[in-house]
């Protein structure tokens, strides 16, 4: 028995490693491992063979056994290699610089951060800088140091995230012009641009907003001031027109005033407008001249110097000049509506 596995071993070896095909290899994978080939018709014999010699024997043709099946993967992966070799060598060579069949689209700025962006180098050309910071913050810097004592409505849980008080997602960006004056001295101009948090959902309010908040402070600063930053800032970002203050309560400044302009499209005259809802008027922001008591939080001397903020949603302002009437269409994503503000 051992001579003629040594016979069957060679004759399979020099067999299957010349094997011309996948065809071939497979006849010969079932002539001497499958079910009824000949490495199987050995091992039914192994009964035959006296006790002492069956367990040699049986380790032997198991070997054999592996030894055939590796030789078999060997010629496969050989012929395999063949087969991709042949079908490369046949087709002319692939030109990997041709263009695709389809263009891939081109992105453009969504139109919030771009109504941002203008905003930003409007500002900086009439000398203000950018300051940014966290959008958690603690409940100090979004409220305490703004003059919002610890019972005003602005910090009930409806109104405001907590994460775990005192620590919360900020409701508008004034927390960095705090952070920033106890770090500086006046004189002082700069903007805060960012995202901001309100428990809100409607037609024109949605939880997280890009806001923009102005602050300039220094000896002598007066509304007038403020005013003639608001109307440079209109003019660049919709053209020069009338601008309206209309009193009104902050508790971060005093006094404090809404900011309308003239109406971007009946131009003031009210007349069936949609826009404006026939007032003449389009709210744009909140503004004042910084209470005394924020100034105290940041170790100013209200006394010695003065300053104005103003405070302006960036939704808001893309509404108006792109002549969108639901805030929650920037935030769906839908290419039809993105498109039409690419440029
Ligand atoms: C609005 C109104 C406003 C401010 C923001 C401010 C910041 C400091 C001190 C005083 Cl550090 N005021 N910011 C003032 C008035 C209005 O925002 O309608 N925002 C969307």
């Amino acid at each position: 028995m051992n001579d003629s596995i040594e016979r069957i071993q060679n004759e399979a070896r020099s067999e299957i490693s010349s094997a011309p095909n996948r065809e071939e290899l497979e006849r010969l994978r079932v002539h001497y491992v499958g079910k009824k080939g000949v490495l199987t018709s050995l091992l039914h014999q192994l009964k035959d063979l006296p006790a002492d010699k069956r367990k040699a024997m049986g380790a032997l043709l198991n070997d054999v056994k592996t030894e055939f099946e590796n030789v078999l993967r060997l010629r496969q992966s050989e012929l395999s290699r063949k087969a991709i070799e042949e079908e490369l060598a046949k087709a002319p060579a692939l030109d990997l610089s041709l263009s695709g069949q389809y263009s891939s689209a081109v992105g453009s700025l969504h139109p919030v951060t771009r109504v941002m962006e203008q905003f930003i180098q409007i500002m900086k050309r009439i000398g203000f800088s950018v300051a940014t910071g966290p959008e958690v913050e603690l409940d100090y810097y979004n409220f305490e140091a703004l003059n919002t004592p610890e019972h005003h409505p602005a910090r009930d849980m409806q109104d405001t995230f907590y994460i775990e008080p005192p620590i919360l997602l900020r409701s508008h960006t004034s927390p960095v012009q705090i952070r920033t004056m106890k770090n500086k001295r006046p004189p002082l101009q700069l903007i805060a641009p960012g995202k901001v948090y309100r428990s809100d959902y409607d037609m024109t309010h949605v939880p997280m907003f890009h806001q923009i908040e102005g602050l300039m402070v220094d000896k002598h600063i007066s509304f007038a001031d403020l005013k003639g930053v608001l109307h440079y800032l209109v003019k660049g970002l919709f053209g020069a027109r009338p601008l309206r203050f209309r009193p009104s309560y902050f508790p971060f400044t005093e006094p404090s005033a809404e900011v309308d302009m003239q109406c971007i499209s009946c131009k003031g005259s009210g007349r069936d407008c949609r826009i404006c809802k026939s007032t003449g008027w389009l709210e744009i922001g909140g503004c004042g001249m910084v209470h005394p008591n924020v100034f105290r939080a940041v170790g100013y001397d209200p006394d010695e110097i003065s300053g104005f903020a103003f405070g302006m949603g960036m939704e808001r302002i893309a509404m108006l000049k792109y002549g969108i009437d639901d805030i929650r269409s920037f935030f769906e994503n839908d290419l039809r509506m993105l498109e039409q503000f690419s440029c």
